[in-house]
């Protein structure tokens, strides 16, 4: 196991640059690893306490030596893993978490090697509680399970158009990767109603090694939801911005979800019905998923009945799938000019309270993160949350430097400078998650590259693998590598779209 933690991939020349050291060494050399030279020698920082991993660290910060190479760190007699200075440090790591989407496509024969299978999930679902079915086929498989939820797939919908949005190059196939799950989604919408079936699935989870296209229970489509409806109305009315030959149908898609939300506010929290166990994706309020949805029609329409929703909504914040309320402001605070200026005014402060909150638990963390001692479920779509907090301030309300940098220290805590020294991305780093909880990577028995694994995670004592070989481990080390773990190991499209807005956006 090794005590110097370092991002696997790299740093860019020019980029703040730290290693984290469990030894107690008050020096540390850069090894070059063609030849052994010692190219930079430095002092480590004072030894700090982290309290997420509970142990004292120190901080080498090797930030001055901008030599482009192969190098390792090396102090008190241990080494770290070797990591690249230099623009092509992180070498074919957005194409991958790119093309991760691809491979959960759902209904469609996928042409990857070994992974190639045929389509999937192809028969009609059934419609919870009637006779009737449905064409519901296509779309993403959410993570290591096959269900295919629409909560889930509206944040992954619209990280990635927000990458396409804010990054310095954007690819036409992103829209082109992210259309596939919108057309699924469109699919989902009862036409006659506007609202939105909040999922489809088999009623239980199959067995982990069983390849797609041999789950052949019968589908069933969970019933209309708040949440659902909201969040695809947000969705449709951002992708209308990004899609011109679809704009009207896009727009006429939001528009009508909007009506069957503001004929349903009091709808009841989304629970599974009886003899349905898969993911839930349930939220105790839809008050934020309205409030993104009205910020986004708002937005796409400049009509003033959206306004009005959102003088008298309270802001919300949060960038999760239960918590909207940042997209709703990303969108409001894109507007060049419609948008009410005490309002904006309003929406920056609170982003900017969110930042500086991330900032002041950032400065005292060794690992470059911003959680304190809380990981959770996804505890590495928290690390990248927090960061797409800062660069979504970064980009639309003034250039900040600091919160820059801020969030790429997250992006090096994902990528390997972390307690256990373990690159949370599949393919990606000297010890990348192996095992993860995935069904597909399970029955081949070969795990695609380019997937985010859901990270260290105290809290599910029901995840009987990942207690026994953590008992005991503080926060940030409650994590295994292991394909039964699914509280720590499994993989899920939102976790891939938040870190793959960070590398767009960051232009790693
Ligand atoms: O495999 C399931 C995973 O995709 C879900 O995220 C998780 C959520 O509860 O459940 C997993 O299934 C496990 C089940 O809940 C409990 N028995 C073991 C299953 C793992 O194969
Ligand atoms: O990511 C979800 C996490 O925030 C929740 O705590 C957890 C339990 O409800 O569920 C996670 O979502 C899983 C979903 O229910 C089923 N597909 C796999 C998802 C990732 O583990
Ligand atoms: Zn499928």
């Amino acid at each position: 196991m090794k005590k110097i933690h370092v991002n696997q991939l790299g740093y860019f020349a020019d980029d703040v640059k730290k290693a984290v050291c469990e030894t107690d060494a008050g020096a540390f050399e850069i090894i070059r690893t063609s030849d052994g030279a010692a190219v930079f020698s430095g002092k480590t920082g004072a030894a700090v306490h982290d309290a997420a991993s509970a142990q004292d660290v120190r901080v080498a910060d090797f930030s001055e030596f901008s030599q482009q190479g192969e190098f390792f760190v090396s102090a008190g007699g241990q080494e770290s893993y070797p990591f690249t200075i230099g623009a092509d440090a992180y070498a074919g790591l957005n194409a991958a978490l790119l093309d991760a989407f691809n491979y959960q496509k759902c209904g469609v024969a996928i042409d990857k090697g070994i992974w190639s299978h045929p389509p999937c999930h192809t028969s009609p679902a059934v419609i919870y509680g009637t006779k009737e079915t449905r064409d519901v086929s296509g779309g993403w498989h959410d993570a290591g399970d096959y269900g295919r939820y629409i909560v889930p797939a509206a944040m992954a919908v619209a990280d990635l158009l927000l990458a396409y949005d804010l990054c310095a190059n954007p690819l036409q196939e992103i829209l082109d990767v992210t259309w596939f799950e919108i057309e699924w989604m469109l699919k989902m919408q009862c036409e006659k109603t506007g609202g939105v079936y909040h999922k489809v699935s088999c009623a239980s989870f199959n067995a982990l090694d069983e390849a797609p296209q041999n789950e052949r229970g019968e589908l069933i489509l969970c019933p209309i939801s708040l949440t659902a409806t909201a969040d695809f109305a947000a969705t449709m009315a951002l992708a209308s911005r990004f899609y011109p030959d679809k704009k009207a149908a896009l727009l006429a898609a939001a528009e009508h979800a909007w009506t069957w939300c503001e004929q349903n506010l009091d709808a009841p929290n989304f629970v599974n019905p009886e003899g349905v166990t898969t993911g839930q994706y349930g939220d105790i309020t839809a008050k934020d998923e309205i409030f993104w949805a009205a910020c986004e029609l708002f937005s796409a329409t400049g009509a003033e009945k959206y306004h009005d929703v959102i003088k008298q909504s309270e802001i919300y914040v949060g960038l999760g799938w239960a918590n909207m309320g940042t997209y709703g402001i990303t969108a409001y605070l894109s507007l060049k000019s419609s948008a009410d200026a005490e309002l904006s005014e309003k929406m920056k402060t609170r982003l900017r309270a969110v930042c500086e909150e991330i900032m002041q638990k950032h400065a005292s963390e060794p690992f470059g993160t911003s959680l304190g001692v809380t990981y959770r479920w996804g505890s590495s779509l928290d690390v990248a949350n927090n960061a797409m907090s800062l660069l979504l301030y970064s980009k639309l309300v003034e250039e900040n430097a600091a919160y820059t940098n801020a969030a790429k220290e997250h992006i090096h805590y994902l990528l390997g400078r972390n307690p256990l020294s373990q690159s949370y991305v599949t393919g990606f780093g000297s010890l990348p998650a192996k095992d993860p909880h995935h069904r597909p990577s399970v029955a081949v028995g070969e795990t695609f590259p380019g997937m985010v694994v859901g990270g260290p995670n105290p809290t599910t004592p029901r995840d009987v693998v990942l207690q026994t070989h953590c008992e005991g481990n503080p926060p940030s080390k409650f994590y295994v590598d292991h394909k039964e773990s699914f509280a720590s190991n499994e993989i899920a499209i939102y976790w891939n779209s938040s870190v793959y807005f960070l590398v767009a956006v960051l232009g790693m």
